[in-house]
């Protein structure tokens, strides 16, 4: 058995069942062994970012991680701004990466890089593999390192000599590690200040507090307390739609955060931390959460959030309660394409189980309000700023989560960052439709020359036109197999909506707003 056969077995063992890959000449026995050995679903991406943020989507659906397989440091560097997001998203994921042989490194060949170095900004286990008889064990150990709570990127860097190398030995998979739970002290203090009660309780979820089970508990905190629930700005994965509690998040443009946030005197972080803005800005505030407000730390980002809540939830005596209404599913939109009506016409007409991945960057700010009533749901955001991350986490959340239709919510400038997913959703027929968010422009960065008091001149303009030449988004999704149409009003949205919904395979609208 060579050690590329040891790993792909290893990888088997610890319960990693798919690999998205651009692979090059140094993941060649990788790549042979994946042909030997049946198990793993291997899925090509054509730009390294594609197969990053699919990793990503995948694992935040099926609650463990996919393995990533990558070429040499410069392949790494093209996956890195979603891995990057990722991390921001505490996502699990085995990110493997050949690299030259150990002999050949230190004659510098073209390819050679600091791989290592790279890997590092993303995650806080990196390992490069040194002898073939230890490659299935750097495997099992990367899975368990990935799951540490609450999840992380590991990185596996493979020379290419540890792979051909005969003598690999599968490794069994490693215990889980415990996710540690949140001190008596951290329930006792907040369940402190809910008993004390009065105005600007603010109990602020993140992470896995977001999903059903976390959200339950805080509804019936909220409704014993009478506190404040809100959610992070963006979120890994957040449980939705009839009879889960509607929260809101922390709103992104500044002066909005400051107001949505004001009157806060109590923050109680249940896996999140305190808000900070996206940017600095001359004369603004660095967090929408007021100076003198106390802040509490019922679990942190690494600890058992919903344990906690339920720990709080029972010391406090919070009554069982009905699940919350959230009134009647919102009616299609009619005539222009508002972001209401576009929300409406998504929550009206997704199906139960759908999955959202929100790129939707400055159109989507009003979608919260008009899904809250739909279907159940779950919605993904684009965790760390880094653009270019919506269209391969919905590519890899239909692998992640099959049978589960995913609407992709998707700005057209940073769908032309990852583009080629397209052409993977096409190959692999998944269940992914597009709704192309087409302003043809940057628009949120409009907003943000007037947030740090720039005076744009023509230059400044164009370099957030993405007009001229227009993109034409049905041929460019028709020449990677997706098919798609194009509209300028909502009867058009729903129509072109219903009848993807309708078929199996992608789907791309191209919405004219
Ligand atoms: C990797 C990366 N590159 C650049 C940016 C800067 N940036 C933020 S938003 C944006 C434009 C987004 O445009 P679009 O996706 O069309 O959404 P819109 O603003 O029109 O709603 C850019 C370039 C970023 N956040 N991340």
């Amino acid at each position: 058995m060579n050690g590329a056969e040891s790993l792909v077995h290893s990888l088997l063992k610890s319960g990693v069942t798919t690999c998205f890959t651009n692979p090059g000449t140094s993941e060649m026995h990788f790549v042979a062994a994946l042909d030997r050995i049946p198990g793993i679903h291997c899925v090509l991406g054509l730009f390294e970012g594609v197969v990053t943020g699919a990793a990503d989507g995948y694992a935040r659906m099926a609650g463990k991680p996919a393995a990533t397989l990558l070429h040499c440091g410069p392949g790494l560097a093209n996956g890195l701004a979603n891995l990057h997001n990722a991390r921001r998203a505490a996502t699990p994921v085995v990110n493997i990466v050949g690299d030259q042989a150990t002999y050949h490194r230190p004659l510098d060949a073209p390819l050679t890089a600091d791989t290592e170095g790279w890997a590092r900004g993303v995650g806080g286990w990196v390992r490069t593999a040194t002898d073939v008889k230890t490659v299935g064990a750097d495997a099992a150990a990367a899975v368990q390192a990935a799951m540490i709570a609450p999840g992380q990127v590991a990185t596996l860097i493979l020379p290419s000599d540890t792979s051909w190398n005969d003598g690999g030995i599968v490794a069994e998979a490693l215990p889980r590690l415990p996710t540690p739970t949140a001190a008596p002290a951290q329930i006792e203090e907040a369940a402190a200040i809910l008993r004390r009660g009065g105005d600007g309780i603010v109990l602020l979820l993140g992470g896995v507090a977001l999903h059903e089970k976390g959200l339950a508990l805080a509804h019936r905190i909220q409704s014993a307390t009478g506190c404040r629930v809100i959610a992070q700005g963006s979120n890994a994965r957040m449980a939705r739609g009839q009879g889960r509690l509607a929260v809101e998040r922390v709103p992104y443009v500044v002066d909005v955060a400051v107001k949505a946030m004001a009157g806060t005197k109590q923050l109680i972080l249940a896996g999140a931390r305190k808000p900070v803005t996206f940017f600095a800005y001359p004369n603004k505030p660095q967090s929408s959460i007021p100076d003198d407000a106390e802040i509490h730390v019922l679990a942190r980002p690494e600890q058992d959030s919903t344990e906690a809540l339920e720990r709080l939830a029972d010391m406090l005596g919070c009554p069982k309660v009905a699940a919350p209404d959230n009134g009647s599913r919102p009616e299609i939109g009619r005539g222009a394409l508002t972001p209401e009506a576009v929300a409406a016409t998504v929550g009206a007409l997704m199906p139960d189980g759908t999955v959202i991945a929100d790129e939707s960057v400055s159109f989507g700010r009003g979608f919260f309000a008009n899904t809250k009533a739909a279907a159940q749901h779950d919605w993904l955001n684009v965790t760390g700023g880094a653009i270019g991350g919506g269209m391969p986490m919905a590519t890899g959340a239909a692998i992640g989560a099959p049978g589960r239709r995913v609407i992709n919510l998707q700005a057209d400038g940073s769908a032309m960052y990852t583009v080629q997913s397209l052409w993977t959703q096409a190959r692999e027929k998944l269940d992914v439709t597009t709704v192309l968010l087409s302003n043809r422009k940057y628009q949120i960065l409009l907003g943000e020359l007037a947030n740090v008091g720039a005076n744009p001149g023509r230059t400044a303009l164009d370099m957030m036109d993405l007009g001229n030449p227009d993109i034409d988004w049905p041929r460019l999704a028709g020449s990677m197999g997706v098919e798609a149409a194009r509209t300028d009003n909502a009867e058009g949205f729903a129509d072109l909506l219903r009848q993807s919904l309708k078929q199996s395979g992608p789907f791309l609208i191209e919405l004219l707003i």
